[in-house]
């Protein structure tokens, strides 16, 4: 019996030592897995880091950028590198400007800014070496991930001669935190931020939080929810912010925290919140100057007002302008900015919420100081699976404005399903404006280039509403870590393409090997536009159920305010279905730039993915694929479930490539995305059907269950819901 049990357990180990299954992968590692090399590729490396070589004086940073190529390495090859100052053949050599001058090189890095860096194969005293050249310590350490990132990805690095200059100023992830650790749209379990424990105990993952932040190029995180609380500027929460800005220093992060506008009324520190009086102004400045004390980096605030219920600026009558600017004067001084959301919609304005952002906006343009940024949703509804990008883009020209990306998936599936974000990012950025004669793209106007402005002339940035919390995995699924990256590099680059850097995070997340990474890409690329079939087709929008946004409910009517229920915006009745957003409805196109708003402004030549967002059609309207409306939306919930269904039936044929623990979660994820998009599909056709009367067209299954039953699904404890 004890025999029986010994071959067992040396069985199970002997299964361990798999080489799919060597190491335990739990997903903390994210994609700085820096897992062993095959002996060839090891050998290639080998040749290029025969030591790392930094001659300057050494900071917090450049030591950061020092240990993460020793760690990288020992990885990689299993051994340690060693680190001197003498130059070799081989050697990896990290330069600014007055070291690269005493090593007798020519190479200019006066373009790169300070963020940016020059990675180049060259020679230097004759020894052949891999260049790593910035003007500061930063730079070195973004210059070093990229390295290492080649070097775990595959890439030659023989002849390297990559330069990288960030085009936007401000790359802030935004946590929706709240100080009791629960995260408001948070998936990942609590918040990372033990504020309880602040200041004294620091937790080894915020380290790990700015090591994977500074890989990607992310320079600032705004700490909590932008549904803030006052106590968020007291004393001791300054104290906390204080310590984790200390932590996240060294690489790159500065901390930002989001402000609630009513802050010194609700402290009792002065009689009102109205930014035109001089007490409220003095209590600002003052907090500014002892926020200063305790962070001399400080970012800026972050602020949500006159929305969704939050304090702001119009409870005293006065525009957002002067609530902006009259906290910009408080942080000027200090070198801090304002990120002023314009997401915004009224209690009481009737209006199509699409175009009220615009309409409380858009007087306001060239109003705002030049330390102010006007923060816009990548859409003028909420974050949903598919929107046209944001009219402001194009029609605020004399204000700085950043966008605002979701990745933690609040209406596309939570941690639950697989939906690649880096294609609707993509998608929003590669977005012709037409604003422009020549043309100007989303990337162009948040870049400033479409401006004409000289690089750093006025603020630049994008926002990310984090999907990070305290799991293991950081995003609570193991592809959710796939939607930071790709923030990330968007924001580094807002013309990067989806596809290149869904292959760079698959080499090395999962793995480089072609095949095994050819079957993921095509999984990751085709997942966003799965959940838009299967949820939102042809331009539909919020049709998710109430308050958590759990699935599908897009018969809901009665809740207090019009915008708040599914039917305002589908608005299906008997005869037809969509919002009609042209001159004949709300006019929300007008918006746009004129070109774009008269492609808009016809169904024939509006894009199809955007139907039903700017027309109210018939059900019998011709598609161009020759079916019906209603046919077209069938056959789009059923192509949304068959994606699913593919793409769980990929992942089971990568069994034996994936390590064990991952394969496991991210399958029984990819089960449950198939069964939910059953879900949406069966009870989106029972209710539409319900609405318009129609049969099914041939050959369509029936929903299996009667409407009825879709509508009675209850969620009370969905996460995420505050
Ligand atoms: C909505 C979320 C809500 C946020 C709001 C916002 O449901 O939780 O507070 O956006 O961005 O999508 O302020």
């Amino acid at each position: 019996m004890t025999r029986m049990l010994g071959l067992l357990i040396l069985l199970a180990a002997m299964l361990q030592l798999h080489p799919a299954h060597a190491a335990i992968e739990d997903g903390y590692d994210l994609w700085l897995r820096y897992r062993l090399l095959a002996p060839g590729e090891q050998a290639r490396l080998k040749a290029h880091a025969t030591a790392i070589v930094m001659p300057s004086k050494r900071s917090a940073t450049s030591e950061a950028a020092l240990g993460e190529l020793q760690r990288g390495l020992a990885g990689m090859l299993g051994t340690p590198r060693p680190l001197g100052a003498k130059l070799q053949d081989g050697a990896l050599v990290l330069a600014m400007p007055e070291s690269l001058k005493a090593l007798g090189s020519t190479l200019d890095v006066s373009g790169v800014g300070r963020e940016g860096y020059h990675l180049i194969s060259t020679r230097l005293q004759g020894k052949k070496v891999t260049l790593l050249a910035a003007n500061s310590d930063i730079g070195l350490l973004y210059g070093a991930f990229a390295w290492l990132r080649a070097a775990g990805t595959g890439a030659s690095l023989s002849s390297l001669d990559q330069r990288s200059v960030p085009s936007l100023q401000l790359r802030v992830l935004n946590h929706w935190d709240n100080l009791d650790r629960s995260v408001e749209r948070g998936y990942a379990g609590e918040s990372i931020w033990n504020w309880w424990e602040l200041p004294d105990i620091l937790d080894q993952r915020y380290v790990d939080y700015a090591r994977a932040n500074a890989s990607i190029g992310i320079n600032g995180t705004v700490l909590n929810n932008v549904n803030a609380s006052p106590e968020m500027l007291t004393a001791p929460f300054i104290a906390k912010t204080a310590a984790l800005a200390n932590v996240l220093r060294p690489y790159g992060i500065r901390v930002y925290l989001s402000v609630r506008f009513s802050t010194p009324l609700e402290l009792k520190e002065t009689r009102t919140a109205d930014p035109l009086q001089p007490e409220v102004a003095d209590w600002w400045q003052r907090k500014a100057a002892e926020i200063y004390r305790a962070i001399p980096d400080f970012g800026g605030f972050l602020v949500k007002a006159n929305s969704e219920g939050q304090p702001g600026p119009h409870d005293y009558k006065r525009t957002h302008a002067d609530g902006a600017n009259m906290l910009a004067r408080a942080l000027a001084s200090h070198g801090g900015v304002v990120m002023w959301r314009a997401f915004v919609y009224s209690d009481d304005d009737p209006a199509d919420r699409a175009r009220q952002a615009g309409d409380q906006f858009l007087p306001l343009d060239g109003q705002f100081a030049p330390n102010v940024i006007v923060q816009v949703k990548n859409g003028a509804i909420d974050f949903q699976p598919r929107e046209p990008f944001h009219p402001l883009f194009s029609a605020m020209t004399r204000t700085p404005l950043m966008m605002e990306f979701q990745i933690t998936k609040e209406y596309l599936g939570f941690a639950t399903h697989l939906a690649y974000l880096g294609t609707l990012y993509e998608e929003t950025l590669r977005t012709d404006t037409r604003a422009r004669p020549g043309g100007a793209t989303v990337a162009q106007l948040l870049d400033d280039s479409a401006h004409g402005g000289a690089a750093g002339r006025r603020l630049t940035g994008m926002a990310g509403v984090a999907n990070i919390g305290s799991a293991r995995n950081w995003s609570g699924s193991d592809f959710d870590q796939a939607n930071w990256y790709a923030y990330g590099r968007f924001a580094w680059n807002p013309n990067a393409g989806a596809r290149e850097v869904a292959r760079e995070w698959i080499a090395q997340t999962f793995s480089p090997a072609p095949s095994t990474a050819a079957a993921i890409l095509d999984m990751m690329m085709k997942s966003r536009e799965a959940v838009v079939d299967y949820m939102t087709p042809l331009g539909l929008h919020h049709l998710m159920d109430t308050g958590h946004h759990h699935g599908p409910a897009p018969w809901v009517a009665d809740l207090a305010r019009p915008e708040w229920n599914p039917v305002y915006y589908h608005r299906a009745d008997s005869k037809g279905i969509g919002f009609d957003r042209t001159a004949k409805g709300s006019n929300a196109i007008a918006q746009y730039a004129p070109a774009l708003a008269q492609e808009f402004s016809d169904p024939r030549s509006t894009p199809e993915e955007y139907l039903l967002w700017f027309h109210h059609l018939p059900w019998q309207y011709g598609m161009p694929s020759g079916r019906s409306l209603w046919a077209e939306l069938v056959a789009r919930y059923d192509r949304g479930v068959a994606t699913a269904a593919s793409m769980h039936a990929a992942w089971m044929r990568l069994e034996s490539v994936i390590d064990r623990r991952r394969h496991r979660d991210v399958a029984a994820r990819l089960r449950k995305q198939h069964e939910e998009a059953q879900w949406w599909r069966n009870a989106s056709i029972a209710y539409f059907q319900s609405v318009s009367g129609l049969p099914l067209p041939e050959g369509v299954r029936p929903p299996p269950f009667p409407l009825d039953y879709y509508k009675a699904k209850r969620f009370p404890f969905a996460p995420g819901n505050g």
